[in-house]
């Protein structure tokens, strides 16, 4: 298969440094060779342009989301280099970069499939809040909930005017930090949730049986994953941002990317929220790599 890598070098949807790192940092520990291995040709076509912008203006653009008119430039032109990079038959990795990126690489995946996919989100959050409901005022917590249509229309309409994805087309696992306004929305939604406590209730065989059974029953074409590290259990993953206790192992999260990737629907992916400058002996990062090899180990 060919690969294309794409580095999105931000930490303007989390407030915390580090997270620009990522991309590079894995490319430091042999990304591509990696890759490389399971006889796939690697594209690494490089890294976003991330202007920068000063701390003290990071609400200048819009009072309710830092970053906001930033994260709107680095997200339309990720979402276009994302589909270029499917229609020359790729498969576009995005590296982040904190969550926030999802908006652009997910939107890029939707126009190209003209919306006849399924997002299987990896988290320990929900990452459904809006500008309405967001404690923080951070982006990262809030691409779902612009990728199903709603919050500020500059987010939901990014690079075209529609929504991305249907709910019930979002198969969101890990929760388990989800904020009060998020709970709320939980209650109305179609989107699937599966939580750490059903994870260990029915088995992740169980549970990844049932996502991949009602992808098939729909009229959908591929899999997008989204991969956030805090959705591996707190004590393994020191070199994230915001760590939760209660979360998978390595090899549990393992398992199910393999399962994920050997149905063959997999098309595109994010690993977003590595923070270098948290990790400690690059832990996390080996656990990221460790992840990707898994992906394209068994990729069909
Ligand atoms: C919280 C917010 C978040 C990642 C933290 C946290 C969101 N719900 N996402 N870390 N990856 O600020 O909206
Ligand atoms: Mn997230
Ligand atoms: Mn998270
Ligand atoms: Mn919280």
């Amino acid at each position: 298969m060919n690969i294309n890598i794409i580095g999105v070098p931000t930490f303007y949807g989390c407030d915390k440094l580090g997270p620009q790192l990522g991309p590079d940092k894995l490319r430091e520990k042999g990304l591509v060779s990696k890759i490389k291995q399971y006889k796939h040709n690697v594209f690494d076509i490089g890294n976003i342009y991330v202007k920068e912008v000063n701390e003290n203006e990071k609400l200048t653009s819009n009072p309710d989301m830092k970053y906001f008119e930033t994260l709107v430039e680095i997200n339309n032109n990720l979402a276009h280099v994302v589909n270029c990079s499917l229609a020359s038959n790729c498969f576009p990795l995005i590296i982040g970069g904190d969550h926030s990126i999802a908006l652009g690489s997910i939107s890029g995946v939707s126009k190209f499939f003209n919306k006849k996919f399924a997002i299987v989100w990896f988290d320990a959050h929900g990452d459904i809040n809006t500008f309405e409901t967001s404690e923080s005022k951070n982006v990262h917590g809030m691409p779902l909930a612009s990728l199903m249509g709603y919050g500020h229309n500059k987010l939901k309409d990014l690079y075209y005017k529609d929504t991305k994805v249907k709910e019930n087309n979002v198969y969101h696992i890990g929760g388990r930090d989800i904020d009060f306004g998020e709970k709320e929305f939980i209650k109305n939604t179609d989107m699937n949730m599966y939580y750490p406590q059903d994870l260990s209730k029915k088995g992740l065989d169980t549970i990844i049986n049932d996502i991949l059974d009602s992808i098939h029953s729909k009229d959908i074409n591929a899999i997008h994953i989204s991969f956030d590290l805090d959705f591996i259990d707190s004590k393994f993953v020191p070199g994230t941002g915001t760590r939760v206790d209660n979360g998978l192992t390595v090899n549990e999260s393992k398992y199910l990317l393999s399962e994920l990737a050997k149905s063959g629907l997999v098309k595109s992916m994010d690993l977003v929220e590595l923070n270098p400058m948290l990790d400690i002996n690059d832990t996390t990062t080996d656990i990221a790599m460790d992840l990707i090899d898994t992906i394209f180990k068994n990729l069909k």
